[in-house]
């Protein structure tokens, strides 16, 4: 959808739609605070509690180009976590072009809906597959990113399975948020969990106590809902992370040899944020019957 349908389409006083390179921007501002999406993944790229600083970041090099995600904000992975699981569907002809973190990042959504809840202003963006995306995903799907700013901030994706056949979900919010130093950042709400290492050849152990984030770090927790609290001490907040429906976080910092190998994120940029993704990853994939819906909820508050 052009930035002239969106307009033609929805007049909301708290919302408004632009162009910035190839992509189309929606940006949300009411007595709560600002958020700004682009149609492009329906990637959030900013989120501002009234009064606060923006609680995400996006890389100053990142490309809004169409092509590849934008580096930054809260890219959605879905109906795949990390590299493709040929094991999720059987080797398919069309494994090729799956590329990391599935199909909906790379994707063009429209806006379905746009209107006010009480103080709160809830956009609703959705997908449905295209000939494009049946190349990398063949099963029908409908997936749909409610996105509601208000005391907080909440998202919710919402994915149905349109198809004749069960396939296995994997999925996060893969959240990149804007930190003043990423070395030693705490975050709480996982201890007593179990912790995948990646960068330990998947070593499995049990976290004890909060975690101190390392640079580099890639680690999964796995088989717990609760709350996380990021700890960003340098801008002197806590963010809040509440969720529904997920029972896995990722914890991820490419440190500084790692970030060298992303064009599309400055060297020196990866002590300014951490990616603490709320996911159902690994052991917490999930079946999706034919017909079955699925909806996961991260809700973003900072004090
Ligand atoms: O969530 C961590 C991770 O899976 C890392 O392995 C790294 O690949 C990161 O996501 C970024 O992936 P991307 O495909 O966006 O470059």
């Amino acid at each position: 959808m052009t930035v002239e349908a969106l307009k033609e389409q929805f007049s909301h006083p708290d919302v408004r739609f632009r162009q910035q390179d190839a992509l189309v921007m929606v940006d949300i501002e009411n007595a709560h605070g600002s958020a700004t999406l682009t149609t492009f993944g329906a990637t959030l790229l900013s989120y501002r509690p009234k009064g606060g600083a923006d609680v995400l970041w996006v890389s100053d090099t990142a490309l809004y180009d169409g092509k590849k995600p934008v580096r930054g904000g809260v890219p959605v992975c879905w109906p795949w976590f990390g590299p493709y699981d040929p094991a999720a569907l059987g080797p398919d002809p069309s494994d090729e072009h799956k590329k990391g973190h599935g199909i909906a990042r790379y994707a063009f959504w429209d806006v379905e809906s746009v209107e006010s809840v009480g103080e709160a202003t809830h956009v609703v963006f959705v997908l449905t597959s295209d000939d494009d995306i049946r190349k990398a995903w063949p099963l029908e799907f409908s997936l749909r990113l409610h996105v509601t700013l208000g005391e907080a901030l909440e998202m919710t994706l919402e994915g149905e399975n349109r198809s004749d056949r069960e396939w296995r979900v994997s999925e996060a919010f893969h959240t990149y948020f804007g930190v003043g130093e990423a070395e030693g950042l705490v975050v709480r709400g996982l201890d007593g969990t179990t912790r995948i290492d990646k960068l330990a050849d998947g070593e499995r152990g049990t976290q004890s106590g909060d975690v101190a984030m390392m640079t580099p770090m890639e680690q999964v927790f796995v088989g717990h809902p609760g709350t996380l609290v990021i700890e960003d001490r340098d801008n002197a907040r806590e963010i809040v992370i509440e969720r529904e429906n997920s029972a896995s976080s990722v914890l991820w910092n490419p440190g500084p040899e790692g970030v060298q190998s992303f064009a599309d994120m400055p060297d020196d940029q990866y002590r300014k944020t951490v990616c603490v993704e709320v996911a159902n990853a690994l052991d917490d994939a999930y079946p999706l019957a034919a017909g079955a819906t699925h909806a996961m909820t991260m809700r973003l508050s900072v004090r």
